[in-house]
């Protein structure tokens, strides 16, 4: 907790408002944020707020001033629990990881860069170099992850591993390719590529699989009735020289898939026109995230320690640095967005789960009895999700299973039948009143964060892997050995292939629980971004209140003896100037007795637990009312007028 400010600039920490209200967390942050102040505490979590503008303090005097200090010794800032994961990490070799959360441009990109300019900075120089360079190579690598990553599904699991820092990447679930930004600009691309360490063979391979991609848009088929043909051969024959494969086998592949019989024979079967569109389309997709997912390994490649030394590097500790995409609510919800509010839901239980564990770690180390604290467990909101049989991702999975003409509506009309009774579940036919809901196509999640209407058009092919193994063998066979790489699965002969592949929400669902179970063996501290026009709904979204009232449950607050003293121990005539008794905490006892909130408080071996923040306030405003009379005074000695 941050008390060196004075109360002008807001609460330093969220955890002492007069109450956990949006209204008064609003006018803290808004106060707070005009008056300069961009982080904001509650309990150890930075809450950030995008200043868009230069700010002055992340100079090396502001390093110094964090270097190796608590918390609650300065303003909050990004430094301070770098330091404090720093400190975790070498004191308690602590696996550590600062989980950078909040929506597009909110400042996460930048926050890492703090972060890690401030972890280079304190490390020592044998080692600083490679942080430095770790730095600047994942840096350069977010404007090439930037640039490609927009139309994937699932989270790389290849987290590059350097000394202290492992980068974890989640990627974007986003629909179609519409939202590549500029910064992602082709010459920022091709020079981030080229820094990274990619050769001119692999940027040369970069450029033949999009241009690949982009081909297979303008591959049309007809049919006359009884077999498809492709349109036109020549985009074929353009695609095959790009891929460095023959056009026979690409004409092949998009019109024909090979199946296993039962008794073990090999057929080919002709598309009919739609499974060949489709067929072209997952094509096109999965060459796009192979190749994403090919560039992600190769920077972590880059980044690896080469030879770990276990005495140049020390316990092999990390600090993770997870950049995440935060709740999303448009006004038009599909596929996307559910998976990436699935995974928030999954994040913020975690998230509850890890502080309550912390505050009851805490409370242990002080001697301190635990109470029962009374939260919302968002479990029920994940079971929704992602329960065998019953969650919404079976009852998907399930529909894409079925053989016949089954549609997203009787998908939802599943899900209306199966979730009927969920209290956090809802849609049109099981509240027909409501007129903002459309039959055909919407339900509704209760999230944590707030209702999210979700429409199902496109949920099936959007969770179906509709990728045919021919394709797979085609990239394999192909001569160029980068993209050959891509394809290890290729190789397995069609007998091999015989279980269906999983669907995207269920590989997404999986990648989250990995995910998950990494970050909860690790020590977490957390950054939330906000943007200053529109700061309400990520308050909302992020789960903030609920994080300050978790956080002030118990204690609202808590401090060490010594410290407590020194700040207050002017408003007690028995500890002013000095006390005389026997340990610090007689004398904290000694000023809580005074004031008459001794019942709001409890004693832990080496801190006082403050209930609720008003007792504290009340001390507060006495310190701040003898403050004058006190620097007058001490003027005057110094005059020697007394
Ligand atoms: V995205 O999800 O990757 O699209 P981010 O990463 O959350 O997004 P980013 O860090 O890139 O956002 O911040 C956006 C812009 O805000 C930056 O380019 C800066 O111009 C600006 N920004 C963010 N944080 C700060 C800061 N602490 N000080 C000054 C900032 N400017
Ligand atoms: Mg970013």
């Amino acid at each position: 907790m941050a008390e060196l400010e004075g109360l002008e600039f807001g609460k330093s920490d969220f955890v002492l408002l007069d109450e956990v209200t949006m209204e008064q967390f609003m006018d803290n942050l808004k106060l707070r944020f005009e008056k300069g102040r961009i982080y904001t505490y509650i309990g150890e979590v930075v809450v950030s707020v995008n200043p868009y503008r230069q700010m002055d303090i992340y100079g090396r005097d502001t390093i110094d001033a964090y270097r190796g200090r608590e918390l609650y010794e300065n303003p909050p800032h990004l430094y301070a629990v770098s330091d404090a994961a720093y400190k975790a990490m070498k004191r308690r070799a602590k696996d550590t990881c600062i989980v950078i959360s909040g929506e597009s441009g909110a400042g996460k990109t930048e926050a890492s860069k703090y972060i890690m300019q401030y972890i280079a900075a304190i490390t020592n120089p044998s080692q600083r170099a490679e942080v430095e360079s770790v730095k600047n190579v994942l840096l350069k690598s977010n404007c090439v992850l930037e640039a490609f990553g927009n139309a994937k599904t699932n989270r790389n699991d290849n987290s590059s591993r350097f000394g202290h820092i492992n980068n974890y990447l989640l990627e974007k679930v986003r629909g179609g390719g519409t939202s590549n930004n500029d910064r992602s600009s082709h010459k920022a691309v091709m020079s981030a590529l080229d820094v990274i360490g990619f050769t001119q063979e692999e940027i040369n391979s970069i450029y033949q699989i999009l241009a690949t991609i982009l081909l297979l848009g303008n591959v049309q088929f007809e049919s006359d009735g009884e077999s498809v043909q492709i349109v036109g051969l020549e985009t074929v024959n353009h695609i095959a020289e790009l891929t460095a494969t023959d056009p026979e086998s690409v004409s092949k592949s998009l019109l024909y898939r090979t199946v296993a019989t039962g008794g073990g024979e090999v057929i080919e079967k002709g598309h009919t026109e739609q499974q060949a569109c489709f067929g072209r389309d997952a094509f096109a997709k999965a060459l796009y995230e192979r190749l994403f997912g090919w560039i992600v390994g190769r920077i972590n490649s880059v980044i690896e320690v080469k030879d770990y030394n276990p005495v140049l590097h020390g316990k092999n500790t990390v600090i993770g640095v997870l950049d995440i995409y935060g709740f999303e609510i448009f006004d038009n919800n599909s596929f996307e967005q559910f998976c990436i509010n699935y995974c928030n839901e999954k994040l913020q239980q975690l998230f509850i789960e890890l502080i309550l564990r912390q505050e009851q770690g805490e409370y242990n180390r002080e001697g301190i009895t635990w109470q029962h604290i009374d939260y919302f467990n968002n479990q029920i909101i994940v079971d929704l999700v992602e329960q065998p049989h019953k969650g919404i991702i079976s009852i998907l999975d399930e529909a894409c299973l079925t053989v016949g003409n089954v549609t997203d509506t009787v998908c939802l009309d599943s899900m209306d039948t199966k979730l009927a009774q969920h209290p956090h579940y809802t849609s049109r036919k099981l509240s027909p009143t409501d007129k903002t809901m459309d039959f055909q196509k919407h339900f509704r999640i209760r999230h944590y964060a707030g209702d999210v209407t979700y429409s199902v058009e496109g949920f099936l092919d959007k969770n179906k892997d509709l990728l045919f193994q021919d394709f797979k063998r085609l990239m394999y066979n192909s001569a160029n050995p980068v993209l050959k790489e891509m394809w290890p699965d290729g190789q397995l002969s069609i007998t091999e292939v015989t279980k269906r592949p999983l669907t995207a929400a269920t590989l997404f669902k999986n990648s989250i629980v990995a995910l998950v179970d990494k970050l909860a063996c690790k020590e977490p501290y957390y950054v939330r971004c906000i943007k200053p026009n529109e700061m309400k709904s990520p308050v909302a979204y992020l789960g903030l209140l609920e994080n300050v009232m978790v956080r002030r449950a118990g204690f609202a607050y808590r401090q060490h003896y010594a410290r407590f003293l020194q700040r207050y121990k002017m408003t007690c005539e028995y500890t002013w100037p000095n006390h005389l008794m026997a340990s610090d905490r007689e004398a904290v006892e000694a000023i809580v007795t005074q004031h008459g909130f001794q019942d709001d408080v409890a004693y832990g071996h080496t801190k006082l637990f403050v209930r609720t923040p008003r007792s504290l306030y009340t001390l507060e405003q006495e310190r701040a009312a003898l403050i004058p009379i006190l620097v007058l005074f001490l003027q005057k000695v110094w005059r020697g007028a007394l």
